[in-house]
């Protein structure tokens, strides 16, 4: 399948034109990179049913990225991004993760001093090379080296949105065996961690050999790891390993559990299994020789007198007792979701869709509500926010719509910024009109950690900020969180009754399900997609499977509440 392969090219094409200076194109790259990663369809079968004019059907694909799309299907490749490539052959995603390097920087550790990659990028600093160029100075050079790890640490691992896609596609793929008789892909993808390792998929089948042989040609362009008659691993050209196992019937269970993991799991089961006179492994639950449970996995769950764990849970942060006990929580559901709380429009200078047309998406995914907060304020440049007078413009605009659109309220919000000194980047005046109003970091990100507490708190501390949104600012792989003292920041958030974001972009999922662990029950919490696209709205998904590896039930979700009680809620 053609799609994972056109929507790097894409993204790559965004980064290097940006480099360029080219205006708006970059994201217009990104966008339809995004949805045709998202698609369930092969982009190839579209084209050949469709031709051209079904290419352009795809959220955010215009005649010329169709045309590029074209190209890649029938030649595979696209010349014009060969042939930026070759004149500027970085790995510019690389060297984005060592924080302090953009691409404008990255142009010009290319040209002076040959850097491409991690590799060289390391040798240049640690030769003292990157100190003489003018505006690095020595300071950058040791921020070069310090980022270093935290770049390397991030190799190798994919976003969870990626890993479904592949996954999705894999599964499509095997499904066309006629020897697999079930397939499910576990391991961390199964646990819904934010970043994947590689994909395990096991199969049942009582015909390995076959499913082998399907598997081992699903891909000219891998190479294979190892191979046997029921395992076998593989590695893509874009790098991912690939592990698969055929299992039979009465074992599917006991393997599949033990594949999803995590390892942490995996050990304190073993032991509650050998403290209750058994033995469990990847074949099954044993009494003596003979085998208790196997088939499914909550028949195993069972026969150690547990309750089945839900694999967002399944860490051994707890999960094991509660089980046992009976009292594991009831996990949030993407269909208790009633509404998201944090979208952009076209009225945002970086975001695609009209308000009617965000508001059709939403009511397609069967929601109550969904709030417009796009950027707002005058003073971070870079998301260069709508002011007073076009906010309240904006609102007129969704009263008009909510008298004519049924089955949805729009709500008016707005995401401001946590200006640095703590203040909000927006006059009370506007704030106190709108429904619901979000503050987030957008700039000085690096201030020492004292001064980032007080200055969430200072936000939290006006009475019109409702949301943080993106609380600790990261990006995966390439920005590590702000340094806070959360604690302080939840006993503020607390007393001034303001909730934090569980924020749904895949390139963010900020809260992290350690500090939604640690929030839950103290504050309430917001899922938010944080859609630049009316497509976008679907990553919902990726921020609820946080929130339940976060152990929240809906009851700490904010929008599972109904509309009115959110009215009431915030007073609007
Ligand atoms: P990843 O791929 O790094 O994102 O993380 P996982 O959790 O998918 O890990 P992976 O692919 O190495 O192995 C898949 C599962 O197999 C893992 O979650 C638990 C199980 N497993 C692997 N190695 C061990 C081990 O040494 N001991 C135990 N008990 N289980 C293991
Ligand atoms: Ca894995
Ligand atoms: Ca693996
Ligand atoms: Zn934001």
């Amino acid at each position: 399948m053609a799609n994972r392969e056109i929507a790097r090219i894409f993204l790559e094409m965004a980064d290097m034109l940006e480099l360029q200076g080219v205006q708006f194109k970059p994201r217009a790259y990104r966008n339809a990179a995004l949805s045709i990663e998202s698609l369930s369809e092969d982009i190839s079968s579209i084209y050949s049913k469709g031709g051209l004019a079904a290419l352009r059907e795809i959220p955010g694909v215009g005649e010329s990225l169709a045309k590029k799309i074209e190209e890649f299907i029938r030649t595979g490749e696209v010349k014009s991004y060969l042939k930026m490539k070759k004149e500027f052959p970085v790995d510019l995603e690389a060297l984005g993760a060592v924080g302090g390097i953009g691409p404008k920087k990255a142009m010009r550790l290319y040209r002076e001093l040959g850097v491409m990659d991690l590799g060289t990028l390391e040798k240049a600093a640690k030769d003292g090379k990157i100190r003489k160029l003018s505006g690095f100075g020595e300071k950058s050079e040791q921020k070069i080296l310090s980022g270093l790890g935290f770049a390397k640490s991030g190799i190798g691992r994919m976003p969870l949105a990626e890993a479904g896609a592949l996954a999705s596609e894999l599964v499509h793929m095997l499904e066309k065996c006629g020897a697999a008789e079930k397939i499910e892909v576990a391991g961390s993808y199964r646990r819904g961690k934010e970043t994947v390792g590689d994909l395990d998929i096991l199969v049942l089948s009582s015909n390995p050999e076959g499913v082998m042989k399907h598997f081992l040609s699903m891909y000219p362009g891998s190479s294979t790891i190892m191979k046997g008659g029921k395992r076998s691993s593989i590695r893509l050209s874009s790098g991912i390993q690939v592990d698969l196992r055929v299992f039979s019937a009465d074992e599917f269970g006991s393997a599949l559990m033990y594949f999803t993991g995590s390892k942490e799991h995996n050990v304190g089961m073993r032991k509650l299994a050998i403290s209750k006179g058994m033995k469990l492994s990847e074949y099954g639950l044993f009494s003596g020789k003979k085998k208790v449970a196997g088939r499914t996995e909550g028949e195993v769950y069972k026969k150690l007198g547990m309750d089945w764990i839900p694999p967002e849970l399944r860490e051994n942060s707890g999960e094991i007792e509660a089980a046992g006990k009976h009292s594991l929580p009831k996990l949030v559901l993407h269909n208790e979701v009633r509404g998201d709380l944090h979208c952009h429009s076209e009225w945002s200078g970086d975001a695609s869709g009209s308000l009617e047309g965000l508001a059709k998406m939403a009511q397609s995914l069967n929601y109550e509500y969904l709030l417009i907060s796009d950027h707002g304020g005058p003073e971070v440049r870079i998301v260069n926010g709508l002011d007073e007078k076009k906010l309240r413009k904006q609102m007129a605009e969704i009263d008009r719509l909510n008298r004519k659109l049924e089955g949805i309220t729009l709500l008016r919000g707005v995401e401001t910024n946590i200006l640095k000194d703590g203040r909000i980047d927006l006059p009370d005046s506007i704030l106190r009109d709108l429904d619901i109003v979000l503050a987030s970091i957008h700039s000085n990100f690096s201030q020492p950690p004292q001064t980032i507490t007080k200055r969430i708190i200072s936000a939290m501390e006006n009475e019109h900020v409702d949301i943080i949104a993106h609380p600790t600012g990261r990006l995966i792989g390439s920005r590590p969180p702000l340094q806070m003292d959360f604690g302080e920041v939840l006993d503020a958030a607390k007393r001034t009754g303001t909730s934090l974001e569980i924020n749904c972009q895949p390139g963010r999922m900020d809260l992290d399900s350690q500090h939604i662990f640690s929030a839950k029950g103290k504050v309430p919490l917001s899922l938010g997609s944080d859609s630049h696209s009316p497509s976008q709205l679907h990553l919902m998904k990726f921020g609820v499977l946080n929130a339940r590896r976060g152990w929240c039930t809906k009851k700490d979700i904010l929008n599972c509440l109904p509309l009115k009680d959110l009215r009431k809620k915030f007073g609007f």
